[in-house]
């Protein structure tokens, strides 16, 4: 039985793979919400030629999905801002009637962040990008907060080590970024001692932001990806009320420990509903899979095993 103390994995898991997409290699760490009565996602696709891409996809249920053979063509005016280079990692907030996305770009430079815009997944519009290199998370809050926009990014280097702590950053106009507050990093020891980063858009919660956000830890045959909560300050999100000592999920499934990446679970969207929230997450670089839990049980489970 795998560890499912509040999240209780999908029976028919993994729900997407690569056969989705014909020139997929693999489709994993993807961004998924509610669309006009059914779901839309933007999916991370590594293609056969290792090229990263990201594609649209529509579900009547959010399991069974369509996934557009072709990656996004984003309208921009700036070429020095629409650079060809590989994009991955999305993640989607909705804000009023506006879709917005934010990846990470694999800048010659080192990986930064991009933002762009939706309101019908068919046209998108990229914007200037949030965060240079080197910076590889981030995600934006739902709403937002002292009358600004607000991110959780992860300030990072080239490569895959320990540095990397989770900050805090708003915007009056999603252009010009500052503010900046540190929020947490690693700890001494266990299982986010390497890097953590923030997951799917923060949900409101009534002791404040539900973050969902993965850590990982260096074993003695690479690198491990777990899921972890915290709940952040409602006004001011960088002060954490609480942060999961024990893990909410770590890779036990097959699907999550074998693949292109073994021994991966990486959240990236979550949709509630009816109390429920259903988390989507990457399984070993490979393929997405799906687990749900009942806010008030992550939230009562956050709590009584926080640090
Ligand atoms: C991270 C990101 C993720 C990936 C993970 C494990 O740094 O690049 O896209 O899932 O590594 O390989």
């Amino acid at each position: 039985m795998a560890n499912e103390t509040v999240f209780k994995r999908y029976e028919g898991n993994p729900i997407i793979t690569p056969g989705a997409v014909p020139r997929a290699n693999s489709i994993h760490n993807s961004a998924i919400v509610p669309f006009e009565g059914a779901y839309a996602g933007i999916f991370r696709v590594d293609e056969i030629d290792l090229n990263f891409t990201m594609h649209v996809g529509t579900s009547k249920d959010g399991i069974d999905w369509q996934i557009d053979p072709d990656p996004i063509k984003m309208e921009c005016d700036d070429p020095d801002v629409c650079i060809e280079a590989r994009t991955y990692d999305p993640r989607l907030t909705k804000i009023e009637d506006t879709y917005y996305f934010t990846w990470c770009i694999d800048s010659p430079q080192g990986p930064c962040i991009g933002l762009a815009t939706t309101k019908d997944f068919k046209a998108f519009r990229q914007m200037e990008n949030p965060m240079p290199p080197a910076n590889r998370n981030c995600v934006i809050f739902p709403r937002k907060i002292g009358g600004k926009f607000a991110i959780l990014h992860r300030p990072s280097d080239r490569g895959h080590t320990p540095f990397g702590d989770m900050f805090y950053s708003t915007s009056p106009d999603l252009v010009h970024w500052g503010c900046h507050r540190f929020v947490f990093g690693t700890l001494p020891s266990g299982w986010q001692s390497t890097k953590v980063g923030p997951g799917p858009a923060p949900i409101e919660v009534e002791e404040g932001w539900l973050l969902i956000y993965h850590g990982v830890w260096t074993s003695c045959n690479g690198y491990i990806y777990y899921v972890g909560g915290a709940i952040l300050d409602r006004e001011k999100p960088w002060k954490v009320l609480y942060r999961t000592k024990d893990y909410l999920l770590a890779p036990t499934e097959l699907y999550e420990r074998v693949g292109d990446v073994p021994n991966v679970v990486f959240p990236s969207s979550a949709v509630v509903s009816g109390g429920t929230l259903r988390l989507y997450y990457g399984c070993a670089d490979t393929c997405i899979s799906m687990a749900e839990g009942k806010v008030e049980d992550i939230v009562e489970f956050v709590k009584t095993h926080s640090v």
